[in-house]
């Protein structure tokens, strides 16, 4: 098989990048190791900035999307027994975020892509990428007990943090930096309204929670566990309970409880590779880069990168320009390094770590409140979260 551009990986990343290639008249092959029905049961993010809706829309998959998302113009802080409202519309000039399930952002893409007859091979076994210093690149994969090859001109590597792209480059030609924090989130997902209209980020002694949702009639909730503790051990009751201790009265008396239709705990890591750019193979999204999630930032990181690769590519055989691709990773990683930032930051604010001292809740608590009463720390919280803008900073590199 020939294409012009082999995408490892049918997540997010990889099926973004699909689709607006595909708009652009631009071949590409998506091999996928999982099946489909697998990649729709992973419950992961809840919120996209308006760059993602933007490239939704340019993808020419929207129209779900703007029906069914709800648009927030704001996220309340509870800390100290106290909620504080971050106004993000007021504070950013009119901008906000919008909650649709990655779940659902990945359907619209999969069946998008199954309408207009592009080829994906799901279950795509012991998948290679071969030859990326050259001009010839292709990927190999095993598929019904057959191996097969896809020659190509460029290799998107969009296979996730566990994926082979990656891996497969040399460790002298990459930088990897990392830190791996010491407890994760155990996330629900349940058929019963939200405890409030809009997300509440919670920093309580007992640790960080999260009420977040994806529709009037299903919340998703987050509560910050030590690593060493099992899904399996968590009940629904003992989950609803720990819950209530980490909120407030008002929270706690609104809060309606039911059965849970998924659980699962997600370790929290800050990963960061460098370059993403190996001769004719790229990294886009969660190849290439973690954050934790208490930033909401890590599909809306994936969604840029795609803009990026899809930008470059275009340029390449539109312009027959190289000119993109040589700027792909600093392009990618000026924006990668903000996110990071803000991420890394807002989880070291919001949660109790093993060892802290009494100290440090009162830093916290105290940065909190100072972040809360003053016009410019609230805009440095609101404008992180909403997005930084994709040509923040250029201009000075
Ligand atoms: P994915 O989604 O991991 O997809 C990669 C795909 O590659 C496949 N793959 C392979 N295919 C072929 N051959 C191989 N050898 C392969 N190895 C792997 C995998 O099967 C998979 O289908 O990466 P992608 O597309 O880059 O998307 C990234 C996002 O999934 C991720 O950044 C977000 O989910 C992060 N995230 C959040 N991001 C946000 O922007 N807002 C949020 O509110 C948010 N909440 C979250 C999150 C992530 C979470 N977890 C579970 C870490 C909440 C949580 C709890
Ligand atoms: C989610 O709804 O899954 C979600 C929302 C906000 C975050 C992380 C996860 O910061």
């Amino acid at each position: 098989m020939r294409t012009q551009v082999a995408i490892v990986g049918a997540g997010p990343s990889g099926l973004l990048l699909g689709q607006l290639l595909h708009k652009a008249g631009i071949d590409a092959v998506i091999v996928e190791r999982v099946s489909g029905e697998y990649v729709l049961g992973r419950i992961r993010a809840g919120i996209l900035e308006q760059v993602s809706i933007d490239l939704m829309d340019e993808a020419g998959v929207g129209a779900r999307m703007h029906k069914e998302g709800l648009v927030h113009g704001g996220f309340e802080m509870l800390f100290a027994g106290e909620r504080h409202r971050v106004d993000l519309d007021k504070l950013t000039g009119g901008k906000h975020v919008m909650v649709y399930g990655q779940t659902e952002l990945t359907r619209d893409l999969m069946e998008a892509r199954a309408a207009a007859g592009l080829p994906t091979v799901y279950e795509a076994k012991n998948v290679r990428v071969h030859d990326y210093d050259g001009t010839q690149p292709y990927v190999t994969y095993e598929k019904d007990g057959k191996s097969e090859r896809i020659d190509c001109d460029f290799i998107a590597g969009c296979d996730g943090f566990h994926g082979v792209c990656r891996a497969s480059v040399p460790r002298s030609a990459i930088k990897e930096y990392e830190k791996v924090y010491p407890f994760g989130w155990l996330g629900m997902l349940s058929d019963t309204p939200p405890v409030n209209h809009e997300l509440i980020y919670v920093n309580s002694p007992r640790g960080f929670a999260l009420c977040s949702q994806r529709s009037a009639t299903r919340s998703r909730y987050y509560l910050q566990v030590p690593l060493t503790d099992k899904v399996e051990e968590w009940t629904d009751d003992a989950f609803w309970q720990e819950l209530k201790h980490r909120l407030d009265d008002k929270g706690r008396r609104d809060l309606v409880t039911g059965p849970s239709l998924e659980k699962s705990i997600a370790p929290l890591r800050s990963f960061v590779t460098e370059p993403l750019r190996f001769g004719r193979m790229f990294l886009a999204g969660d190849a290439g880069h973690i954050v934790p999630p208490t930033g909401a930032k890590g599909l809306n990181l994936a969604a840029t990168d795609v803009k990026f690769l899809h930008d470059a590519i275009v340029e390449f055989y539109k312009e027959n320009s190289e000119a993109g691709i040589d700027d792909y990773s600093r392009k990618c990683l000026a924006r990668i390094w903000r996110a990071e930032r803000f991420s890394w930051w807002f989880t070291q604010l919001m949660h109790r770590f093993p060892h802290d001292e009494a100290i440090t809740s009162k830093f916290q608590n105290a940065e909190l409140d100072y972040l809360m009463n003053s016009e410019s720390g609230m805009k440095t919280i609101a404008e992180n979260y909403v997005g930084l803008p994709l040509d923040f900073g250029t201009a000075s590199g």
